[in-house]
């Protein structure tokens, strides 16, 4: 008897534990997973997790599913893992950014013109170290599911268009909320201002900040390009994004739940960066078909240069990880 297709899961063993289940019906818990994100339906990230939920409802004939609180609903990303980590909220996604200051290892990926392409940084978090790391967000209470593709960061502001790199002098810039984003824009010679992303758009509007640093489906998305106009891609960081589900929950979960949320996690791994490749693309020609200025003829070595200590300083502490990260090819 087929009970469901279960793509890639051994088939008999997820099959006899299904049948199994079945035919005690107790043992049977439906499964509401509440996942948050800072962006909006419509964006990659989201719009994968919502293609695992609809995996996990079809194979599970309606038992498990995902209802995503999307648009900040449960403010930012910080206030999110804070919620996972209790057993609150099932699930986030958020970005690395914020989760080196949980488990310290994931910083070598927040540091500053680390990743030397997008291959080269999925090569890595695909990779033994991805894994590796995935598996001591545990020690955080977190169960790592998998990497997103976020693409490179760049500065924007209201000021000046950032030609060059005395450019940035002075500006007052928000960052995500990790010290090593603090300094890593002091070296540049702004002032760094770590803030929610929940309250970005407001401090960029009453100046609070004068720019900030995101990926062009971020800035498009969030409309940022209204309060700060000038856009360089200065591609100074290459910071993943991660979902990670309750350990607290988790631990509750059958061994077959657990295997298809991931089973389901690889699949919206796939989705997402197939939908991110796109997205990049349209959103910079977005901004660029609303008349704002995107400087992209830009010299990076004076912000490589400049970025060198901070480099040095946070990456002191997982040098045989940087250095094992630097060497995948
Ligand atoms: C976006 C990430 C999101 C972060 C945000 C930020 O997708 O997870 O919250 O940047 O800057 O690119 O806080």
């Amino acid at each position: 008897m087929t009970i469901f297709s279960l793509p890639g899961v051994r088939h008999t063993l997820a099959a006899s534990l299904v049948a199994g289940s079945m035919l005690s019906a107790p043992a049977v818990h439906a499964l509401d997973i509440k996942s948050s994100d800072v962006h909006p339906m419509g964006y990659p990230t989201t719009d994968a997790i919502e293609h695992m939920g609809n995996l996990l409802n079809s194979w599970t004939s309606g038992r498990m599913n995902i209802k995503i609180f999307h648009s900040m609903q449960l403010g930012g990303e910080k206030e999110a893992l804070e919620q996972v980590q209790v057993g609150a909220l099932e699930m986030t996604r958020v970005s690395v950014g914020v989760v080196g200051p949980i488990v310290g290892e994931f910083d070598a990926f927040n540091l500053p013109y680390f990743f030397k392409s997008v291959e080269h940084m999925h090569k890595v978090v695909d990779g033994e170290i991805g894994t590796e790391l995935l598996n001591k967000l545990e020690k955080g209470g977190l169960i790592g599911l998998g990497y997103m593709d976020a693409g490179s960061r760049s500065f924007y502001n209201n000021v000046r268009p950032v030609k060059s790199f005395e450019d940035l002098k002075g500006m007052k810039i928000r960052v995500m909320q990790n010290p090593i984003f603090i300094e890593m824009v002091n070296s540049m010679g702004g002032n760094g201002l770590p803030i929610s992303f929940s309250e970005l758009y407001t401090s960029l509007q009453t100046g609070v900040v004068d720019g900030a640093e995101n990926n062009p489906p971020s800035y498009e998305s969030g409309k940022h390009y209204e309060v700060a106009k000038y856009y360089t891609l200065t591609e100074h960081l290459m910071v993943p994004e991660i979902f990670v589900f309750s350990k607290k929950v988790w631990d509750t979960l059958s061994p077959l739940d657990q295997q298809l949320i991931r089973k389901a996690s690889v699949l919206a791994v796939e989705k997402q960066r197939e939908l991110w490749a796109a997205r990049e693309q349209r959103s910079l020609a977005a901004v660029k078909a609303l008349g704002y200025e995107v400087v992209t003829d830009i010299d990076k070595e004076p912000f490589i240069k400049a970025t060198e200590p901070v480099r040095m300083k946070f990456g002191e502490k997982y040098a045989d990880l940087i250095k094992r990260a630097a060497a995948v090819k």
